[in-house]
């Protein structure tokens, strides 16, 4: 296939020519070499976890050399993999916690949603009353670090979920306790010698992912809101083409905001401003990528440079002077590609150094100080840029983001109330769901990934939903192709049905809304299940779905078993690594939905799927409609 091909960026496009007559090699050349992928990885049936592996099972040797079948072999692989996007999530909502606990008036972190603050507070009945603020932050981290490793008890956010849905998960045996020791009880579990029965691997999936999307992840964006401020309806731009050829360009690219928010801050700094301007260029400009893009994008405004396909076509536009990168989502090829320009990529996290970069660790305590070193060091590499080997394409959209739970609730009261309700209700959703001027709502999450065409099956979905009358909200990489592509633009309700373009004119919101970073998944659970609480119904009963149209990661494994286990279907656009076991599929696309009232859906079409959706949400509708008639036939309760 030609390279090109690849993608549907039109500026990723270019700049792969361009890599391609400077000899840079790309992911895309990568993915080439890989054509034919390992069967037995592919459907999951290879099995490394002892010294006798590894173990691939074929009709001639059906058992692993322990006996393993392809069943037991395909649960222990998936429930890894939800372990490891468990830990991922957690351990960066862990650090916030820690970050949180560091905060002090005068410090580098202070906080900045003291009511977001006030409420986890009385939530985790922690003394508020004439105390202040700092001593109570202090005390709410402790209990969210205890929440990771806590010996007795089971999660304390699990009662924000609907009733009905708590009593499932207790009934199944599937609330989480603490992270870490789910995280730690799967890899146990999936040792040699330990579970040998699928069910009970895809038991302890659910209950491993329920700490993530309930408990870590949620930690997360709480934690960052309380820290950074919840973010608020503000208007931006992403692509390429938001870098610029006369200021110094730094890339942020990564996942935590603790780091982020330093940098922010430190290339405003009047001193570093000036140093840039000494060394030639007009200024500094930030641009972001992957999830930290989203953070900065959702609390600052900060342009998004493009998503996880486009981190090395960034540096190939010759034009970025750093790379600054802490977790996740970064290739170990970045070092080869930015060697080939003046860029420097620069690491500052333990967790995860890169051989051949530029190791600058970042430490909360000194946090200011170390930003400001990071991005001197970025301007002072301005004058080795070499002119001859800059382009920038030119594609960018502008877009509005900035979606919080409370932002959108605030929005839509607005139009219904004519005074402000600071508390807001998702009253409004709720009608509109109710008269089916929404058909429904869908998050568009997830990664790109290189079995697809790059950012097609985001947009083609995403496009097919709002033409349904189905809004959209979307995290992660997914959000960066809507904004890319400007799905995030108010304008866009142009392609939207006519029930939701008048939704979004009313309420003056694009139909594709952005809720932020991957972690920030954990909004969607917040809305579905308010909306599902004001309903008196379960999150299963609502028309709703989730959807994964290019997902790679294990992260993205364990958000797609949260939501399931939160009774919310999830659509997958790339078969996940189970096709080895029929008891594996049979579970994960039929029995979940005895269990939890949800399943997951492959299609590996975008516009196909897209479709599957469409369906799957009309069908919901009339279990949705039937019992919002039951309900209304009821007296109400006194
Ligand atoms: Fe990574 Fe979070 Fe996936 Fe993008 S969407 S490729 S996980 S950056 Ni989370
Ligand atoms: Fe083979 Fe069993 Fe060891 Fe896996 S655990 S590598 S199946 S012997």
């Amino acid at each position: 296939m030609d390279k090109k091909a690849m993608t549907i960026d039109l500026n990723s496009q270019i700049l792969l020519d361009k890599a391609e007559k400077e000899g840079v090699e790309t992911m895309y050349d990568r993915a080439q070499g890989f054509k034919n992928q390992c069967g037995f990885g592919l459907k999951g049936i290879c099995c490394r976890n002892c010294g006798m592996g590894p173990c691939r099972i074929t009709p001639k040797t059906p058992r692993g050399i322990c006996g393993a079948d392809e069943h037991t072999i395909v649960g222990r692989n998936f429930a890894r993999m939800v372990a490891a996007g468990t830990a991922a999530h957690s351990d960066h909502a862990r650090d916030i916690a820690h970050t949180m606990a560091l905060s002090s008036r005068d410090g580098n972190y202070t906080i900045k949603d003291e009511v977001k603050l006030i409420n986890l507070a009385k939530e985790w009945d922690v003394e508020t009353e004439g105390r202040d603020i700092y001593d109570i932050a202090h005390e709410v981290a402790d209990v969210a670090l205890m929440e990771f490793g806590k010996p007795h008890g089971v999660a304390r956010l699990l009662k924000r979920a609907p009733k009905q849905r708590q009593e499932l998960w207790n009934k199944l045996g599937i609330e989480p306790r603490a992270i870490d020791r789910e995280i730690a009880t799967i890899m146990h579990s999936t040792h040699i010698g330990c579970t040998g029965d699928i069910d009970s691997l895809m038991q302890m999936s659910m209950r491993t992912a329920l700490a993530d999307g309930w408990v870590g992840s949620m930690i997360g964006t709480i934690f960052s809101d309380i820290l950074f401020g919840t973010p608020t309806v503000r208007n931006s731009e992403a692509n390429l083409g938001v870098l610029e050829e006369n200021k110094v360009n730094i890339i942020l690219h990564g996942h935590e905001p603790s780091l982020s928010e330093m940098i922010v801050l430190a290339s405003e700094d009047p001193e570093l401003v000036e140093l840039a301007k000494s060394v030639g260029a007009d200024g500094i400009n930030l641009a972001g990528m992957c999830c930290t893009g989203n953070e900065v994008i959702m609390r600052h405004g900060v342009r998004t440079a493009g998503d996880f396909h486009q981190q090395e076509l960034a540096l190939v536009t010759g034009a970025v002077e750093a790379m600054i990168v802490d977790v996740q989502c970064i290739f170990p090829a970045l070092p080869r590609v930015a060697d080939c320009y003046h860029t420097k990529f620069i690491t500052t996290s333990p967790k995860a150094k890169i051989a051949g970069s530029t190791y600058m660790e970042f430490k909360e305590e000194d946090a200011f100080n170390i930003a400001k070193d990071i991005v001197r060091s970025a301007v002072l590499n301005f004058p080795n840029r070499d002119k001859s080997k800059v382009l920038i394409p030119e594609h960018k959209a502008s877009s509005t983001v900035g979606y919080s739970t409370e932002a959108i609730v605030g929005q839509l009261d607005r139009v219904v109330n004519s005074q402000i309700d600071p508390a807001g209700t998702v009253k409004p959703l709720a009608d509109c769901l109710k008269s089916g001027v929404l058909r429904g709502a869908v998050g568009v999450v997830g990664c790109n990934n290189a079995k697809g065409v790059s950012n097609l099956a985001h947009t083609t979905v995403m496009k097919e939903l709002i033409k349904n009358d189905i809004i959209v909200v979307t995290t992660g990489c997914g959000a960066s192709a809507a904004g890319k592509f400007g799905l995030l633009n108010k304008d866009a309700k142009k392609y939207a049905g006519k029930g939701l373009a008048t939704v979004c004119e009313l309420v003056d919101i694009p139909p594709v809304l952005h809720l932020g970073s991957c972690v920030d998944c954990s909004r969607i659970l917040e809305v579905v299940g308010e909306t599902a609480k004001y309903l008196g119904m379960d999150s299963s009963d609502l028309p709703v779905a989730g959807v994964a149209p290019e997902w790679m990661s294990e992260k993205a494994v364990a958000i797609g078993t949260y939501v399931v286990a939160t009774g919310i279907d999830v659509y997958l656009g790339i078969m996940p690594p189970v096709g080895g076991s029929e008891r594996a599929v049979e579970i994960l696309t039929k029995e979940m939905e005895d269990m939890v009232g949800a399943k997951f859906i492959v299609e590996e079409d975008p516009v196909k799927l897209a479709h599957k959706i469409i369906e799957g949400i009309e069908k919901k509708r009339v279990h949705f409609e039937a019992l919002v008639e039951e309900k209304m036939l009821q007296p109400a309760e006194a």
